[in-house]
């Protein structure tokens, strides 16, 4: 009995190792689940722990849209541009229309994690804030380069720093 019990002890620890292995798989999965719904083409919307909405571009074409003509200013110089957009706020409303009223602040993140803020004031005033989604009549580029994108533009804005591309979600707060 004495000899089995020591011959076991190699393949408990085998068996520990693997349940280990699996309890990390399972932990790294739940830390990474909220990068599920995010990729380019869709956008998603949350306010705190929960998902208001997941809107794809065929979503925001469906409203109103305008085409914007700007120049943005960048490191890398001058562009011009003739976006084809959508306002935030007509987007948010189209989700309730409560939203707009109801949160302060919003944060617009990138696939790439290029974070940047609004104020709602902002949202508020008329053509200010929009989602576009082609330039020149074209689709915008993913990070990747793929036809398929969408981009914060901000008309009162000098500089583009806070024109988030690859843009994937927006936080309310
Ligand atoms: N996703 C994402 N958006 C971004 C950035 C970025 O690094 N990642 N850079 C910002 C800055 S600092 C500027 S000046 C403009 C640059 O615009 P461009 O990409 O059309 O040149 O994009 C803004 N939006
Ligand atoms: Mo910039």
């Amino acid at each position: 009995m004495q000899v089995t019990t020591e011959n076991n002890r190699p393949k408990k620890l085998l068996i520990s190792g693997i349940l280990l292995l699996a309890v990390i798989v399972v932990v790294f999965s739940f830390l990474n689940r909220s990068q599920d719904n995010l990729q380019e083409g869709q956008l998603l919307i949350t306010a705190g722990d929960s998902e208001l909405a997941l809107l794809t571009i065929t979503d925001l074409q469906q409203l109103p849209a305008v085409e914007k003509k700007m120049v943005i200013n960048s490191s890398r110089g001058k562009s011009e541009h003739q976006f084809t957009c959508t306002e935030l706020r007509q987007v948010l409303d189209s989700i309730d229309s409560g939203l707009t009223t109801r949160y302060d602040r919003i944060i617009t993140r990138g696939i790439d994690n290029y974070t940047s803020g609004l104020e709602m004031s902002e949202v508020w005033q008329p053509d200010n804030v929009y989602i576009a989604w082609a330039d020149g009549g074209k689709p915008l580029k993913t990070k990747t380069g793929q036809e398929g994108s969408m981009r914060i533009i901000i008309m009162a804005d000098e500089f583009g720093q806070r024109f988030t591309n690859y843009l994937v979600s927006i936080e309310l707060e």
